[in-house]
């Protein structure tokens, strides 16, 4: 059955492809535990370790799993821009989400002609952790950023798998491979120093988690997002592992990724879903987009748009407008400082005590 999977797998294009049978990830528990001790996770994981970890908690009838790597990113170079936001490559055309289900649903439909069996198609959402399956089934190694790389598709590759009843025989490539050695240019590129000396990450610190987060981004972080409105690709276009694949031809139009701060912030939400509701970045929604462009603003210092940005001081909502002034602060110290003075009196204790903060000085942009 495995190597008729595989072949059909090529037939398809699908290069990057392997199983697993190991259905308890119990082995991980200590580390998830010392993980969250640390407060170096994230409110985007499932807080129930008995779903992460036991495969037959999502699929009981589980037996193999079928994992694959679907490569991205080919040819790409950061786009340019000066006034300008940016997303990450890992949301350029159609929704990975979609996408990766659509080539394993067509796996499973061909394989179907041959066996049928019960199965679960997992991308992303699912509560288990997608790297480990698919380091399991022999698609690539953890590098110290803790991203799954391989040889063909470097660290750009989507991770898919399909929970199957099937009784395949997998190798199970448990032990960690050190594909690092002493290289720690990750380490060293990555502008909040997110990733650990040891390898593996302080989310709270990452770039594309702040781009996501609904929580308080505290403000020695702002500085280090740059211009990004979703995603983060410092750590991976640094990676050496990745050359070959960003020096690849390709006819993808990565100006696409060029986000109009401008017109973003004055889009209405139902504008938003047309424009970027079918990108796997649009998650979040338009408030957390916008907020990322205030937060640009700043950063890139683009003083025109000033005005704007104090409009949004009468925002209705209190991330825009604490964020605003941070922006504004960065713009410009002076004129802000009385802005925000003139503001006090109106705002409520949370978004005074933001500004009042900002007016001490404690700004450190
Ligand atoms: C929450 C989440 C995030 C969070 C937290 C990421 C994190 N590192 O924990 C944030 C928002 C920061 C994020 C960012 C990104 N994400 Co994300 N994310 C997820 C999600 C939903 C869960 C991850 C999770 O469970 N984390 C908990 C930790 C414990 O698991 P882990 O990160 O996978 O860690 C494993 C290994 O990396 C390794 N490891 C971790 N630390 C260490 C330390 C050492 C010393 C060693 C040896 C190993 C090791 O062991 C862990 C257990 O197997 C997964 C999908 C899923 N369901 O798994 C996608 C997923 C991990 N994300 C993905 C992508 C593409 C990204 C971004 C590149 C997007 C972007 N351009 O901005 C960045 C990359 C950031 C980075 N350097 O990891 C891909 C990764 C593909 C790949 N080739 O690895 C995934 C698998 C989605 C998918 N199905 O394709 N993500």
């Amino acid at each position: 059955m495995k190597e008729k999977i595989i072949e059909i797998a090529n037939k398809m294009g699908i290069k990057s492809i392997g199983f697993t049978n190991v259905l308890n990830y119990g082995y991980l528990e200590e580390f998830f535990l010392k993980r969250k001790y640390n407060n170096f996770d994230n409110e985007f994981e499932e807080q129930d370790l008995k779903k992460r970890l036991y495969v037959n908690n999502i699929f009981p009838e589980c037996k193999s799993i079928i994992s694959v790597g679907i490569p991205y990113a080919m040819g790409y170079k950061k786009p340019r821009t000066n006034d300008n936001g940016l997303i990450s490559v890992v949301s350029f055309g159609e929704d990975y989400h979609n996408y990766i289900k659509r080539i394993l649903n067509d796996l499973v439909i061909e394989i179907f002609k041959y066996n049928k069996f019960k199965y679960l198609i997992c991308v992303d959402t699912s509560p288990l952790i997608d790297r480990e399956i698919c380091k399991n089934s022999n698609i690539g190694s953890f590098g110290k950023n803790s991203l799954l790389i391989n040889d063909s598709y470097g660290s750009f590759m989507y991770l898919g798998y399909i929970l199957t009843d099937l009784d395949i025989n997998a190798e199970n490539n448990i032990k960690h491979i050190d594909i690092c050695k002493d290289c720690n240019i990750c380490i060293n590129v990555c502008p909040n120093k997110a990733i650990l000396d040891e390898g593996g990450l302080n989310t709270k610190k990452c770039v594309s988690y702040l781009t996501q987060t609904k929580t308080y981004i505290p403000i020695e972080y702002r500085k280090n997002m740059g211009n990004a409105i979703y995603g983060c690709d410092i750590c991976q276009l640094a990676c050496p592992k990745n050359k070959a694949v960003i020096e690849m031809k390709s006819t993808n139009d990565y100006s696409k990724l060029v986000i109009d701060i401008r017109e973003l912030m004055n889009m209405s939400n139902s504008d938003f879903l047309k424009k970027y509701g079918n990108l796997s970045g649009s998650w979040r929604g338009k408030n957390i987009w916008k907020r990322n462009a205030i937060i640009t603003i700043g950063n890139l210092k683009i003083n025109s748009m000033f005005d704007l940005v104090k409009n949004e001081l009468n925002n209705s909502s209190d991330m825009i407008k604490i964020y605003s002034a941070w922006s504004l602060m960065a713009l410009n110290r002076h004129k802000t400082t009385d802005i925000l003075n003139s503001k006090l009196k109106y705002e409520n204790d949370i978004v005074k005590g933001e500004y009042q903060k900002l007016l001490m000085g404690d700004l450190l942009c």
